[in-house]
């Protein structure tokens, strides 16, 4: 057997859903099992905030990226899949004179909130910055995406009243942020009777959660959408949104655990910074190269596409282009040919206080870029790993260490999708394993957004699993491992001893760690 009874995976908690269409599927919240007790405890609080009952439910997840980070934003192809973990808003909406949304929180840390709808965007504009946002601030870019996108200035408005039940590991790199950020604009869909797509509302949303203030790349809000049970995809974005459904190998346990070093990306610039480290990246080899509208690249796909070539092109054109050592704000402009202070107040620079930062152009783009790879496609790759393969696993590897962020997603996904005769499954599982090793690798040493604590986890972990890597944003949170089912919980009993007890207490392991499979999108439920 392949051991996956050994293991508890979850698969109770999700609606059974049918993913053939655009369509926000719509269920009966009676069909949604083994959820009832959570439904009935965040009824009751509804009914005590608002003395009234919810008449519309939405649940919308977070996720795991498997492999391709930090590149969303950059215009590549990334691999996520949901989890079972999501936030559940229930809802009433009333015809008012006036556009009034009133917010709970089942959670006491999260405080009540009211205003009036015409207020959200001088909310939003008017944030402190530089501090953790409040966590409504969150629900009110999701409603004011999808308020700003149905643009029914002539309909009839509601009073909102809402309560909101997050079971997304927060500030963990799971997406709590974009599942309540998209949760907030499918429940505005539901309250106002628009009927917008899943790929619309993922784009919606990817641009609304920029108001929170990170440059996010649209991962989230893609895989929030999108996602289909048993699936993990191949979300794209350029030209535009679209996602493959990949089956990950029937043998492959991924296991999500939580290092516990929190990770609030509003909080700090680091995220931003990065975005911003690879728009300057772009700019300077556009320039470079002779582009006139090189002020107008500002993602690196974009810039491969003008230029018309490879990724091993690219990569050397980043080493031509761009010099290791840290660039300064004025450099850059110099490069360019703008006035410096031009380039500080365009909106990402004035947001990061780029005179302070030693700007790495030339380690982000090789993270996208550099693998030394000494094939130029993902067709001849994929020949030789197939011939390679049945005989030469170890020269596999090797080829597979040498690819970049942006080809490794490719890679991954063409392996979940060999014929497991020809390539052995647990074959398939050590390919799979190298290349989130790789990834993490390059996260760490040239993206530079793990953690110690990061480090430290992968470091216990790595004897017991074929691969393992940060998720998400990095700074902290969660780390992803691929295991076969036979070794799941002798990892498990490991983590609990020597990372979570010794780190952190007793109870500490219980919230932390979670075995997962891919799970089902955003779901209307109508009670
Ligand atoms: P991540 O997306 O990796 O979880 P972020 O820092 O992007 O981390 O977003 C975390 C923030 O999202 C939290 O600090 C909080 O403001 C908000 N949030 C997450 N879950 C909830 C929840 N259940 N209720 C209210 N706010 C939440
Ligand atoms: P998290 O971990 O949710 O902060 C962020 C971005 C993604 C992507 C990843 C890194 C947002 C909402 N999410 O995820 O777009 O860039 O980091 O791959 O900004
Ligand atoms: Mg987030």
């Amino acid at each position: 057997g392949n051991g996956r009874h050994h293991v508890d995976i979850i698969t109770e908690g999700q609606p059974k859903v049918l993913d053939t269409t655009d369509q926000i599927p719509k269920l009966p919240l009676a069909s949604w099992k083994g959820q009832g007790a959570r439904v009935e405890k965040c009824r009751e609080h509804f009914q005590n905030k608002f003395q009234s009952s919810p008449t519309f439910y939405v649940r919308v997840p977070g996720r795991v990226n498997l492999i391709g980070e930090h590149i969303d934003y950059c215009g590549y192809g990334v691999f996520p899949m949901a989890i079972e973990h999501d936030v559940l808003i229930l809802g009433r909406a009333q015809v008012s004179t006036k556009a009034v949304l009133r917010l709970t929180n089942v959670e006491d840390q999260f405080e009540d909130f009211e205003c009036s709808v015409d207020e959200i965007r001088s909310i939003l504009r008017n944030r402190e910055q530089g501090v953790a946002p409040s966590w409504y601030l969150y629900y009110l870019c999701g409603v004011l995406g999808t308020l700003e996108h149905m643009a029914n200035a002539e309909g009839d408005v509601y009073l909102t009243e809402i309560c909101v039940d997050g079971r997304v590991p927060p500030r963990a790199g799971l997406s709590s942020s974009s599942a309540l950020v998209c949760a907030a604009a499918l429940a505005t869909l539901v309250a106002y009777e628009g009927t917008l797509g899943r790929k619309e509302m993922a784009t919606i949303c990817a641009k609304s959660e920029r108001y929170i203030g990170t440059e996010g790349g649209g991962m989230d809000q893609a895989i929030a959408f999108m996602a289909t049970a048993g699936t993990a995809q191949l979300i794209e974005f350029v030209p535009k949104l679209n996602g493959e459904k990949v089956v990950l190998p029937e043998n492959a346990v991924f296991v999500i655990a939580n290092s516990r070093a929190e990770a609030n990306k509003a909080a700090s610039s680091c995220y931003n910074v990065r975005v911003a480290e690879c728009r300057s990246a772009a700019w300077i080899i556009a320039k470079l190269e002779g582009l006139p509208n090189f002020s107008e690249i500002v993602k690196l796909k974009t810039l491969q596409q003008e230029l018309g070539l490879s990724l091993k092109e690219m990569s050397e054109l980043v080493s031509k282009h761009l010099h290791e050592e840290p660039y300064a704000v004025d450099e850059i402009a110099q490069i360019l040919g703008m006035d410096v202070n031009e380039l500080k107040s365009m909106p990402l620079m004035a947001k990061i206080n780029v005179a302070e930062v030693p700007l790495k152009l030339h380690q982000r783009a090789k993270h996208v870029f550099e693998g030394k790879a000494f094939v130029n496609s993902f067709a001849s790759l994929t020949r030789i790993t197939r011939t390679v393969f049945l005989e030469h696993p170890v020269k596999v590897s090797l080829l597979l260490l040498r690819l970049t962020e942006a080809e490794r997603v490719y890679e991954f996904k063409k392996i979940c999708e060999l014929n497991t005769g020809e390539a052995g499954a647990s074959n398939k599982l050590v390919e799979l394993g190298k290349l989130m090793s790789a990834s993490h690798s390059s996260l760490r040493d040239l993206y530079e957004c793990s953690h110690p604590r990061l480090d430290e986890l992968i470091g216990l972990s790595k004897p017991f699993t074929y691969g393992i890597r940060l998720t998400g944003a990095g700074w902290g949170g969660c780390v992803v491992a691929l295991l076969d089912g036979e070794r799941v919980q002798e990892y498990l009993q490991f983590l609990e001893k020597e990372y979570y007890e010794k780190n952190f207490g007793l109870s500490s392991f219980q919230s932390s760690v979670f075995v997962t499979q891919p799970g089902t999108g955003a779901t209307i439920l109508l009670g």
